[in-house]
């Protein structure tokens, strides 16, 4: 009977072997754990050592992806005059958003959160970093290659960045500002990506404030087949 598709290529995998009582405490403490990670608004300018950057994007980039064609690219914007620019073009279009592009409803379900057009956080966080979907590779000959499942992929790379963001003791947030094409501009991106999501990244301001929300209980999230 034929058992496996693997071919001589293939290398062994290394299984982490933890006892079942390990699996259950390991499993709640990093449950517990990703329960402080919350989106930030209020962020502080204190610097962060390029490193970590380094680090949480290469976690990043260990996330799966459509026949492992990894159709990313992470932007990391620094340089504070292009973060006062990518401000300014994010504010233009959230003013025109929060002005009558989003419904009353979508605008009644983001009182909570106390948002408006002014993101003080682009030119306050000490980085941003723009997640890129590749919605196809050029090859070294200009020819077009296919990506698959590009937004599973990207979503699922934005995911890890986000937890190794946290691991770091660092806050984010994923912000979407809409329309995006300002960012394209801006960071003169290649035909064939277009952003994501916009992740500025450092510290909480001293006084930072988020707010107090719960999560659905298990009850509401699984059903048991
Ligand atoms: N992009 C806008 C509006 C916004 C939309 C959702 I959905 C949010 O969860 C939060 C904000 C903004 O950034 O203000």
């Amino acid at each position: 009977m034929k058992t496996s598709n693997r071919t001589e290529d293939f290398i062994p995998y290394k299984a982490q072997n933890f006892t079942e009582e390990e699996m259950i405490q390991r499993s709640r403490d990093y449950f517990e754990y990703s329960n402080k990670r919350r989106s930030l608004r209020e962020f502080s300018d204190r610097p962060v050592p390029m490193e970590v950057i380094e680090n949480i994007i290469k976690t990043a980039s260990t996330a799966p992806s459509g026949a492992h064609k990894q159709p990313w690219t992470f932007c990391v914007i620094q340089d504070p005059e292009m973060k006062a620019k990518l401000r300014e073009a994010a504010e233009e279009e959230e003013k025109i958003n929060y002005s009558g592009r989003m419904s009353d409803d979508w605008l009644e379900d983001l009182k909570v959160f106390a948002t408006n057009e002014v993101k003080e956080f682009l030119t306050i966080a000490p980085y941003l970093i723009v997640v890129c979907k590749k919605t196809y590779d050029i090859e070294a000959d200009g020819g077009k290659a296919k990506n698959y499942y590009v937004n599973e992929s990207v979503g699922l790379a934005a995911g890890f960045l986000l937890t190794a963001i946290h691991n770091a003791g660092l806050v984010a947030l994923t912000h979407t500002p809409s329309p995006m094409g300002f960012l394209t501009k801006i960071l003169d991106r290649p035909e064939n990506e277009k952003p994501f999501l916009l992740i500025p990244v450092g510290y909480p301001a001293d006084d930072a404030h988020v707010p107090d929300l719960g999560r659905k209980g298990l009850d509401e999230i699984i059903e048991i087949y």
